[in-house]
């Protein structure tokens, strides 16, 4: 290792700056008052409840000092990534320090005061959580959920080829399954177009209560692990300051020079040969700096630094002593001035301006987000002469749509798709028209859509796919998810992390709102029939809505013109979560794109021209029975249930109603859902309303249970019935066909008599025949293969 990167002066002023992070960290997780201790530290100084986490901060810190010396030295763009979030006093503490805090919390201001509000602020309760919070400027990831920081960093510097992305990587962290198969997204980046992502892999050692795999693994096998996926890894160890300094300065040196020359053989030179992008492992005590011993046991370099090292209360006077000393041996006075203020020469270690990590507008994306040019999406519309006389894919036309989307930004490079595979099987086939899919590791002769560049970002890992988007859309792009509907399961946790996340920046005003998570789920429970039992799965709609109203919308158009109306609404909304459930077969058009444009935007109505012809003619005509409906299948049966009754039962006052579920919920709760006069005028006060739903019906129920009609509301939907078989037998097995409907108006509405009774028998007799043709034929009965609406 090259020795004397840093001269004896730096390496002093570094070593302070590092103290000083140190000393804020513990200041936070202890101290509720006497924050530059400048009278003997009393029980009363210290909070009555600790909590916080040690282990992995003082490495933290380390880390931080050293990327602000290259910022500064190479001029970077440079964004940190706390993979370990629970290390927020790091972040908290070094952006204090380089005083983006105070800019952005005047009240947390750079003298004594402000020291004692950020101590006490932190863990407290109406102050600021743990982690690398939203609050916490400069974060774009919280790291409460363990697992998806390079994801995150790497969606970050896609499009972004100035961006460096410095990712420290928890070695307990790197056991997760998304962390574990986000090393391979190095085969994504094009070295020309796209930022580069510095992996940091911080080999303290330890979890919680548990030595880590990669501590614990031959040198030498970590090393092959880390070569195997494609990096090239430079070790920084040790625990001795002055010479980890001097290790870990000359290393980013070497690291940070390795990156331009390889981006520089790229974009200058033209060699395209798949990089090994350099990578660092720091090896270093967890709670390095910390309490080596307490109670006769080790803390320093081992699990039991992971959070608070030393229990100060009453029952333990002696550990005030402890924590005094610990606090001291950072030396306060030679860090902060009387006033409490940073010292002058070490202030000016950080960078300057939006140079500052907690300053630089990537890590607050809608600060660079522009809106995306949009295509007419009217231009797009199937034409629909009379509702059910023609037939479409409603994905195929989205794709249409999506394709000229991806070209009109193209300039822009602030638009991709993310998939784990599944682009051209969910229909959006047209995209490839203008684009590919982006792919770094080799290309062989019959590979399909495959480009260093592309728009389409496709890797068999929904947490890829999903943290790759939500990195690329906090720092201020657009971009879209598509995915099997039963699989985005997958994700259901990160979804919620990201939906904490737009909660939380909802109150923050200083963070400029972001564009939509928006998911495309086109490969439906009801479309699954040649997968089978396990692809059928319509659950994440449930786990969506336990989400804040403010933040979820969920959209289940009925057809091509509805999905594009939604589309476009959903690529221009900022700081939602927009889950969209579309299918990809042929299947009937129900409404102009003007009737499209209405229908979305109130998210509810009646379909005068499907419901009886009295009620169409005259408003006040009550009608007998509501026939509600929510998705494109079950509204395909809902309509061809009407068209029996309406035959048969032709004195039966039908109403139909389709709607968008969010519409459901009280106005209280969400600012889609209908009022209570709104509600009951669509649905009535006192008739059989027979719902055919998407999803799990009992969903139907929770969202309606406080309306006034809902003990007369029957709702049909997925209820776990599945299995490999036609299409129409998958709403035969869940009560959801036609027939199942016409019956359960006939049970509800004794007053259909004898020739109800006379129909019931007629349904019954044709699902045996129906059965017995599918069984038999092995496709189902011409007559529903060929049914049509007229
Ligand atoms: C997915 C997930 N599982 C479990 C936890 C609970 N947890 C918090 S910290 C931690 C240990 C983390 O160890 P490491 O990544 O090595 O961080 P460090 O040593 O830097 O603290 C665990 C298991 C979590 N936050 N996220
Ligand atoms: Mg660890």
């Amino acid at each position: 290792m090259k020795t004397h990167t840093l001269s004896q002066e730096l390496l002093r002023k570094m070593d302070a700056y590092w103290r000083a992070a140190n000393y804020l960290s513990v200041g936070q997780i202890y101290l509720y008052d006497n924050p530059l201790l400048r009278r003997p530290l009393a029980l009363t100084d210290v909070k009555h409840m600790l909590l916080g986490h040690w282990g992995t901060t003082p490495g933290q810190n380390f880390i931080y000092v050293h990327l602000n010396r290259v910022i500064k030295k190479y001029d970077l763009d440079m964004i940190y990534v706390a993979g370990p979030g629970h290390g927020g006093p790091a972040v908290v503490g070094n952006t204090y320090l380089e005083g983006t805090y105070s800019e952005i919390y005047p009240n947390i201001s750079q003298d004594e005061v402000g020291l004692q509000k950020l101590f006490k602020q932190f863990s407290f309760p109406g102050g600021i959580p743990s982690h690398a919070s939203p609050e916490c400027p400069g974060s774009i990831h919280e790291g409460g959920e363990l697992g998806y920081s390079l994801s995150h960093s790497f969606g970050a510097v896609f499009d972004n080829p100035d961006l460096v992305v410095a990712c420290c990587v928890g070695d307990g962290e790197a056991e997760t399954g998304p962390l574990a198969t986000s090393w391979q997204s190095n085969k994504f980046l094009d070295p020309i177009t796209d930022g580069v992502v510095l992996p940091i892999l911080h080999l303290n050692g330890y979890k919680i209560a548990n030595p880590t795999i990669l501590a614990r693994v031959e040198p030498e096998e970590l090393d092959q692990f880390l070569r195997g996926n494609g990096w090239t890894p430079y070790y920084v160890e040790g625990h001795e300051p002055a010479l980890m300094h001097e290790a870990m300065a000359a290393t980013l040196d070497l690291v940070v020079e390795e990156i331009r020359r390889i981006q520089h053989e790229a974009r200058v030179n033209g060699n395209t040969m798949r990089p090994r992008w350099p990578m660092i492992v720091l090896k270093s005590p967890k709670g390095w700096t910390g309490p080596k011993w307490v109670d006769g046991l080790q803390i320093e370099g081992t699990f039991r630094a992971h959070q608070v090292p030393i229990a100060v209360d009453a029952a333990h006077p002696e550990h005030l002593e402890l924590l005094e000393s610990w606090m001291k041996s950072y030396k306060p006075e030679e860090l902060f001035d009387n006033n409490g203020r940073l010292m002058p020469e070490l202030a000016e270690l950080a960078p300057t301006g939006d140079r500052r990590m907690g300053a630089n507008p990537h890590a607050n994306g809608g600060r660079l987000l522009r809106d995306l040019v949009m295509p007419d999406f009217r231009k797009y519309a199937v034409n629909v002469p009379s509702p059910g006389s023609v037939k479409a894919a409603d994905a195929h036309e989205l794709g249409v749509f999506l394709r000229d989307v991806t070209k009109l930004n193209r300039e822009h490079r602030n638009f991709r798709i993310f998939g784990p595979d599944e682009t051209l099987s969910n229909r959006l086939n047209a995209v490839f028209e203008v684009t590919n899919r982006q792919w770094d590791a080799r290309k062989q002769d019959n590979d399909e859509f495959l480009a260093l560049e592309g728009r389409v970002m496709e890797m068999l890992s929904e947490h890829q796919c999903e943290g790759w988007l939500e990195g690329y859309l906090l720092t201020g792009r657009h971009g879209l998810f598509n995915c099997y509907e039963a699989f985005i399961h997958i994700i259901d946790s990160m979804f919620n992390q990201h939906a904490k996340w737009l909660k939380v920046t909802a109150g923050l005003p200083w963070r400029v709102p972001i564009a939509s998570l928006n998911y495309l789920l086109a490969s439906h429970v009801w479309q699954q029939m040649h997968n089978g039992f396990t692809h059928q799965d319509p659950g994440f709609i449930d786990h969506v809505v336990n989400k804040k109203a403010s933040v979820v919308r969920v959209y289940l158009p009925p057809d091509a013109n509805c999905l594009l109306s939604v589309w476009d609404h959903c690529l221009r909304s900022r700081n939602y979560v927009n889950v969209v459930i579309a299918g990809k077969y042929q299947a009937p058009q129900w409404l102009t794109m003007d009737e499209a444009i209405k229908h979305c935007t109130d998210g509810i109505g009646i379909w005068p021209w499907a419901g009886s012809s009295e009620l169409a003619k005259d408003p006040a005509v009550e009608p007998d029975v509501v026939m509600a409906c929510c998705g494109d299948v079950p509204t395909l049966e809902t309509l061809a249930a009407v068209s029996i009754l309406r035959e048969q039962l032709p004195d039966l006052k039908v109403r139909v109603v389709v709607l968008d579920l969010m519409k459901l919920q009280p106005q209280s709760e969400h600012p889609h859902g209908l009022s209570e006069a709104a509600f009951d005028a669509l649905f009535t006060t006192d008739k059989h309303v027979i719902f055919a739903y998407h999803g799990y019906p009992w969903l139907i129920h929770r969202l309606t249970y406080r309306r006034n009609n809902h003990h007369n509301l029957h709702v049909r939907g997925y209820k776990e019935e599945g299995t490999i078989t036609t299409p129409f037998d998958m709403t035969v097995l869940n009560d959801l066909d036609r027939f199942h409907l016409v019956m359960d108006v006939i049970d509800r509405l004794p007053q259909t008599g004898e020739k109800g009774r006379a129909l019931k028998q007629q349904m019954q007799a044709k699902l045996i025949e129906h059965k017995q043709y599918i069984d038999k034929n092995g496709q189902d009965l011409p007559e529903i293969r060929n049914w049509r609406w007229n």
